[in-house]
């Protein structure tokens, strides 16, 4: 087809194209969710529908996108890590974060009442996405501790300020100016003292976020629409059909540490070899 004079045009987009051999990290966080929380009557300091409702929508980015080893979510964000290897999109940094975002948002509105019922979703919302590359694995899992203790720090804070409102009667700037300067073990020994809470038996799912990776299930025999074979040839022998074993994947859920290496040395397939 002839080219028209308006062509040229094209030349003017920018390369952005992802190093090869890095992890892409997809991030995305809730635009203003500070105002949507309140206007929805999020519940404090955790709303499990809403935290259910990023998980829900993250799965839905994971099965619908390829290439994702591994997704971490905690508050309003969630973060998505392609293969070193993957030329999804060709790599393209754009591409593959509009395509996340987006899928994501769309998510969001779509289950919404799987989680909020009949209460209505009351405007549209947003989330902004950014993309970085990390060269090692080294880099890729202390990125993903920095969001972990983030999610640790942050919740700690929530749950003892929250407790000292909601549950000692204090003004939110009572509880703000009782926390100032305290540290871990401070929060710790205010809610068990004060309390009886001991912040080890908050549920894992606040203190540690969420990470989904992809499980083997093995398909049974009877679930396949037919029995699946490969041809193969060995040295001496006649080629032959044999059956293969058939694997489907499933996005599942943990809510475990993923700083130490006890998660790594148990799931040795989400990171690839940096050599
Ligand atoms: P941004 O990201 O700069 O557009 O502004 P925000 O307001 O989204 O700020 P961000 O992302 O730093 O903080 C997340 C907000 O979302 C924070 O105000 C608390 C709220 N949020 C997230 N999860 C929950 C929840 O489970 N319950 C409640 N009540 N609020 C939550
Ligand atoms: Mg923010
Ligand atoms: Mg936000
Ligand atoms: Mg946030
Ligand atoms: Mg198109």
């Amino acid at each position: 087809m002839a080219k028209s004079k308006f062509e040229y045009v094209r030349n003017f987009e920018t390369d952005d194209t992802c190093l090869k051999n890095c992890y892409i990290v997809v991030r995305l966080d809730g635009r203003n969710f500070h105002k949507l929380s309140e206007l929805h009557k999020f519940l404090k300091p955790n709303d499990d529908r809403a935290l259910g409702l990023m998980t829900r929508c993250a799965r839905s980015v994971m099965e619908d996108m390829d290439d994702i080893i591994i997704s971490y979510g905690q508050s309003d964000e969630y973060s998505f890590i392609f293969k070193r290897s993957s030329n999804w999109f060709k790599r393209r940094a754009s591409k593959l974060m509009t395509h996340v975002v987006s899928q994501f948002s769309s998510s969001y509105v779509f289950y919404w009442k799987e989680y909020f019922g009949d209460q209505p979703l009351l405007y549209p919302p947003g989330f902004d996405g950014r993309v970085v590359l990390y060269p090692s694995n080294r880099n890729l899992r202390d990125y993903l501790s920095w969001r972990q203790a983030d999610c640790h720090i942050n919740n700690l804070y929530n749950t003892v300020f929250w407790t000292l409102v909601q549950r000692g009667g204090l003004t939110t700037t009572q509880a703000e100016d009782r926390l100032k300067g305290t540290l871990a073990a401070d929060k710790n020994e205010i809610m068990f003292s004060e309390f009886d809470i001991n912040y080890n038996n908050e549920p894992l799912v606040h203190r540690k976020g969420t990470a989904l990776i992809w499980e083997k299930v093995l398909t049974p025999l009877s679930q396949m629409e037919e029995t699946v074979t490969k041809r193969v040839k060995l040295p001496n022998e006649d080629e032959k059909e044999v059956p293969v074993t058939r694997f489907r994947r499933r996005v599942s859920a943990c809510h475990c540490d993923i700083i130490g290496d006890q998660f790594w040395e148990e799931h040795p397939d989400i990171l690839e070899d940096d050599n």
